[in-house]
């Protein structure tokens, strides 16, 4: 199994802590900065944009995990300043042309991952296994934080773990998006994630502070 990596969900932060929270994930040895790019139009919300990627870029270096929930990505990918190393997901229905935008990000420097929705098949993958570095399983329908896992997911996920394995993708990353909870991050992790988006039921729970929920989180998917 691979070693398990925390991706907080940037779009959860209070804005106002901005850099106090980037200093807690540094001393956490927080892995990925998780980026909801949202238009409005692949999803009905609104959230983070390229000028919040520059300006995460010019106050850490901890490297961004991109989201990107918006139609036809493949005409913005140049926009987003891709660097090496850094994760960019798109999603299969965002685009009729969905191998040529993998290909892109890996052009471009990214490490490009899948996105599939709650109700996307895994065989959508059939054709662009060469072309992926990760799947991004969605755990909710996109679009809001605070949602509830569709019960079904955990099924999906290890179903997804079987179906790269068989496909000699052993390496293959599952990032798993959307009320990875305390509850719920354990039995993900069983099933076969390996990075878990840590949202409002985790590392931005309230109550306690987000140092005690990252370490509460990495204990449930050790
Ligand atoms: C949702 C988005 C996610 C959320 C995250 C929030 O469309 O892609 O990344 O920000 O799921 O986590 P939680 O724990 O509030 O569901
Ligand atoms: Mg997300």
């Amino acid at each position: 199994m691979k070693t398990s990596q925390l991706a907080p969900s940037m779009m959860c932060v209070d804005f106002a802590e901005m850099t106090d929270v980037l200093r807690c994930f540094e001393a956490q040895g927080i892995e990925y900065l998780h980026v909801d790019i949202m238009d409005g139009e692949f999803v009905s919300n609104f959230t983070l944009g390229t000028d919040f990627c520059k300006y995460l870029r010019s106050h850490t270096s901890i490297p961004l995990d991109l989201h990107l929930m918006i139609n036809r990505p493949d005409n913005k990918l140049s926009w987003f300043g891709i660097r090496e190393g850094e994760f960019v997901s798109v999603h299969w229905e965002s685009t009729p042309h969905i191998q040529r935008t993998l290909a892109m990000i890996r052009d471009l420097g990214g490490k490009p991952m899948l996105a599939l929705n709650p109700a996307t098949p895994i065989e959508v993958l059939d054709y662009v296994l060469d072309d992926i570095d990760g799947v991004l399983l969605m755990t909710v329908n996109p679009g809001f934080a605070g949602q509830k896992m569709v019960p079904c997911m955990p099924e999906k996920i290890r179903n997804t773990r079987a179906y790269l394995d068989s496909h000699s993708r052993e390496d293959v990353r599952i990032e798993v998006d959307g009320n990875v909870s305390f509850i719920h991050a354990g039995e993900m992790r069983a099933a076969g994630a390996d990075i878990f988006v840590g949202g409002t039921s985790s590392i931005f729970a309230k109550g306690t502070p987000i140092a005690e929920n990252i370490a509460k989180l990495r204990a449930a998917v050790r």
